[in-house]
């Protein structure tokens, strides 16, 4: 009897699953399914998960391919699996192409391809719904967002958009997706976009998006004004949709707590905050040679300003921008600093200097600082007066982090979010409106200086 196991979380059971247990089974004569328990899924990252897991168990069951249930409970019990229920195939869908060969000492091992399209008929009827997603873009970022969207249950990605149409099928070959000649085509295949284009071409795709009636996330910085930031949200109340800005650092738990304490009163009063981050790129890249676009603030300035927009808010007396500058007027290195009413503050950030990235706030009666990469807060510390008197927290930051903002960016549009957005919209436009204040004044300061005067 020639044996097969798969595993899977198996929430809202839908036609993906429902055809790879059909495949599975056809690969031998007895089909073994494991179910991921809560905890695991916790452990491996997967969230958002919405049916118990008697519920995923039953509707396991109920597909009448499985001649066995067990359950999947931790790391690296796979292959203990492979040997105790002596199993000939391993069978796993396309999405996880090449990260199970390890078992291919143990047993054979199958990938079938992943079912593309979920359309919601079988949903429909059990009331479920999976948001259909669609990349618009196919570069760095682009690449990041498949492995972490498939750790975000109700999600599928639908397929890809990019006007260089070799370079959506390419994108679409290696990630089993779709892609479409058309953006009219793509807006018809999916009910919410994602956006990682070029910055300059973020507020035509979202409004197009939003005028087709999808929620949108927009990479940072999502617009380079404040009145399209502005604009962009009233069309999105007015479609009833959801636009969220992605910087995947106001979305993750290790920043939100960081946050709370800030604003718990444990270090009194704010006065003053110093957020910094450098990455050092080369002079040839994208971001360093992107004259309209390119330089340290546009790529960088969303993260060093957030703590501040958080904590500090929007009404700052006064801002300035210190630059150095490359030779091609780009900004290497920039520090924003602010003057607020009872604060003050500085953003740092630079491509082509590096420095130490941290994050200091300073408080009346103590301080909170984040060393590098606070940006996926992970840990931080509460310092008091008495230099024994430290507080330590922790929290995971797992993958590339742009699980935590789909994972909002759906329970947002499930309705099931309790507080306001982790990246609200008044703060969207306050980021809007300091880029634009930057090129607006660093292109001058540098038309200015290449005209000599
Ligand atoms: N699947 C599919 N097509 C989809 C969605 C999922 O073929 N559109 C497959 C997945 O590749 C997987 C199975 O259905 O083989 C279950 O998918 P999930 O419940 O999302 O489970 P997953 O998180 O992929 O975990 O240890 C667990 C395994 O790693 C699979």
């Amino acid at each position: 009897m020639k044996k097969v196991i798969t595993y899977g979380t198996f929430d809202l059971f839908h036609e993906g699953h429902y055809r790879l247990l059909q495949r599975a089974k056809q690969l031998g004569d007895y089909l073994i399914v494991g179910v991921t328990t809560e905890e695991y899924d916790q452990t491996r990252g997967k969230l958002n998960v919405v049916d118990s897991l008697m519920t995923r168990i039953e509707n396991v069951k109920k597909s009448g391919f499985v001649d066995e249930v067990i359950i999947e409970s931790a790391q690296g019990q796979k292959f203990r699996d492979i040997k105790k229920y002596q199993i000939d195939v391993f069978t796993v869908g396309s999405d996880w192409v090449g990260q199970f060969d390890y078992l291919k000492e143990y047993c054979e091992v199958v990938y079938l391809e992943r079912t593309r399209d979920i359309s919601s008929t079988m949903l429909r009827e059990q009331g479920r719904h999976i948001l259909r997603v669609g990349i618009i873009g196919t570069g760095r970022i682009a690449e990041r967002f498949i492995p972490e969207a498939k750790l975000v249950s109700g999600l599928n990605t639908q397929g890809v958009y990019n006007p260089h149409v070799d370079s959506a099928k390419r994108f679409a070959e290696r990630w089993s997706i779709d892609s479409y000649a058309s953006l009219e085509k793509f807006y018809a295949a999916v009910d919410a976009v994602y956006i990682a284009s070029p910055h300059e071409t973020h507020y035509e795709y979202i409004k197009s998006a939003l005028e087709h009636g999808k929620h949108v996330i927009c990479e940072k910085p999502m617009v380079l004004q404040r009145m399209q930031a502005e604009e962009l949200f009233a069309l999105a109340k007015r479609q009833n949709r959801i636009l969220f800005e992605g910087v995947k650092t106001a979305y993750c738990p290790g920043f939100n707590k960081l946050m709370g304490i800030a604003c718990s009163g444990m270090i009194g009063n704010i006065r003053n905050i110093e957020a910094c981050f450098t990455k050092l790129e080369s002079l040839a890249s994208r971001e360093l040679t992107d004259i309209k676009y390119g330089g340290s603030f546009t790529e960088l300035g969303s993260y060093v300003l957030l703590p501040i927009i958080k904590l500090l808010g929007c009404d700052y007396q006064q801002v300035r921008f210190d630059v150095i500058r490359g030779e091609n007027e780009l900004d290497l290195f920039t520090k924003a600093s602010f003057v607020y009413p009872n604060g003050l503050a500085t953003a740092t950030c630079g491509l082509g200097v590096k420095s130490e990235g941290r994050l200091l706030i300073s408080g009346t009666k103590g301080y909170i600082v984040a060393e590098a990469p606070w940006w996926k807060t992970s840990y931080f510390e509460v310092h008091h007066e008495n230099p024994s008197d430290v507080e330590k927290f922790s929290d995971r930051f797992l993958g590339d982090g742009l699980r935590y903002e789909l994972s909002d960016f759906l329970s947002t549009i499930n309705g099931n979010r309790e507080s306001d957005f982790m990246l609200s919209r008044g703060e969207s436009i306050a980021l809007a409106e300091l880029m634009e204040r930057f090129l607006r004044e660093h292109r001058c300061m540098s038309e200015r200086d290449h005209l000599g005067n």
